[in-house]
């Protein structure tokens, strides 16, 4: 099974005391029995990893860990074991019971500090008590981020994960390619950029030059055409493009041009893997083939361009619809920096490509729609979907390939 190389995941390594509630807010992070929790300390031996999707941060491992104040010989060992985790963890969280800080939560801190790995304290067990105010002070005046929670009670759950968000390293959203994964260094890609009404004068639009940017940095190169002139364009190459990269809008043509043995794909695809959650972008097309007439279905816009006669989210993707559909879709717009509250109302959310949101506001954006449980995708993806060739365009991502056929979740 294609999964996200682990190296691709966010590795958050769970320390703290023995006892403290370790395993059992592993569990609750994960809704699983994963770790064996027990009232008996040190409970866990060696290292319990669960690799997951965790919205809005995407693909993540949890390292659950054991009690580093453990004695003894065995303990010995163990701390050894707890130690390596330090290395390869990008996010930590240091857990202790509530309003206890000592000598042991005062040496996992500066570990974290001199590791340069950033970390949340989570007062675990708040049920038992509520945070004192000289705890909070104290947490306050070192600067630290910090939040009680209960994991036996599964309360503050929500709240840590978003402070998980807040806290993760700045470069987990900053993703450094968009196709130069795919494309090795001098290879070639062919970019399919049509030039209709919708398209600025005099320029590219932003998904399209960074693109070209991207293919750059990567030392590869690429051809930029209409997609009138593909088929001719690939006929007078000595040598077949690794990739093709179109607009969404000529996807079935560019399929129907391109040798079955190149990968096709769209810009939409590659930003939604970009910006966004490929992923789960993926999963929410299965929402598509069960929606029926009457239903409501969000789309998105994140700019507020004037609407021509034929936009694409506010008539072509509304009108493709009701065709697969067979029947009347209720489509509201929203547009610009706000997101309804209203989500639940909605059968799907179909977003555009996100150009002027960054990848936390996207991420953070599918992760409200999978708090109401509602499937969340793009407009390129749906295209390619009611066009019938989204199975084509994903191959070169095998795991959103997945998830589109099982559903696939982590
Ligand atoms: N009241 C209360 N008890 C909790 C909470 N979280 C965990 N516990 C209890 O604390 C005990 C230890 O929980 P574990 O999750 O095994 O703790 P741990 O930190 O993994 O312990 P070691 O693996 O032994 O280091 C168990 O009896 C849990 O049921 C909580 O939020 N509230
Ligand atoms: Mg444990």
């Amino acid at each position: 099974m294609q999964k996200t190389p682990k190296g691709l995941r966010l590795h958050i390594g769970i320390f703290g005391g023995r006892n403290v509630g370790k395993s059992s807010l592993l569990n609750a992070l994960t809704s699983q029995a994963v770790a064996i929790v027990s009232d008996t300390p040190g409970t866990t031996t060696d290292p319990v990893e669960k690799a997951m999707e965790l919205l809005p941060l995407g693909p993540v491992v949890f390292i659950d860990t054991a009690g580093i104040d453990d004695m003894g010989a065995l303990g010995e060992m163990r701390i050894k074991k707890t130690m390596q985790v330090f290395e390869r963890t990008d996010l930590a969280i240091l857990v202790t019971e509530t309003n206890h800080w000592g000598e042991f939560e005062e040496k996992i801190k500066n570990i974290l500090h001199e590791q340069k790995i950033p970390f949340i304290v989570v007062f675990n067990k708040a049920d038992l008590a509520p945070l004192a105010d000289d705890t909070r002070q104290r947490l306050k005046t070192a600067n630290l981020p910090f939040i009680a929670i209960s994991a036996l009670k599964k309360e503050g759950i929500e709240k840590l994960k978003e402070l998980l968000l807040q806290t993760a390293p700045k470069e987990w959203f900053n993703p450094p390619t968009l196709i130069g994964d795919l494309l090795p260094p001098g290879e070639l890609a062919v970019l399919v950029v049509p030039i209709d009404l919708q398209a600025p004068k005099g320029r590219l639009i932003l998904p399209q030059v960074q693109t070209i940017r991207d293919v750059l940095d990567n030392d590869a190169y690429c051809m930029v055409v209409k997609e009138r002139e593909l088929r001719d364009a690939l006929q007078r190459l000595n040598r077949k493009p690794k990739l093709v990269v179109c607009d969404s809008q000529c996807v079935l043509k560019t399929v129907a041009d391109t040798p079955e043995d190149v990968w096709v794909t769209t810009f939409s695809i590659v930003m939604a893997r970009f910006k966004g959650d490929l992923p789960a972008f993926a999963r929410g097309l299965k929402a598509i083939e069960k929606l029926k007439p009457q239903d409501k279905v969000l789309i998105a816009e994140a700019c507020t361009h004037h609407p021509l006669a034929d936009d694409i989210g506010r008539v072509k993707i509304p009108r493709w619809l009701q065709q697969y559909v067979g029947g009347k879709i209720h489509c509201d717009v929203c547009a610009g920096r706000s997101f309804p509250e209203n989500l639940e109302e909605y059968r799907l959310i179909i977003h555009c490509a996100a150009c002027v949101l960054n990848r936390r506001e996207m991420l953070t954006r599918i992760y409200k729609a999978e708090q109401k449980g509602v499937p969340i995708t793009n407009y390129g993806l749906t295209i390619s979907f009611l066009q019938g060739v989204i199975h084509r365009c994903l191959e070169p991502f095998p795991y959103a390939k997945l998830c589109l056929e099982n559903g696939e979740m982590s």
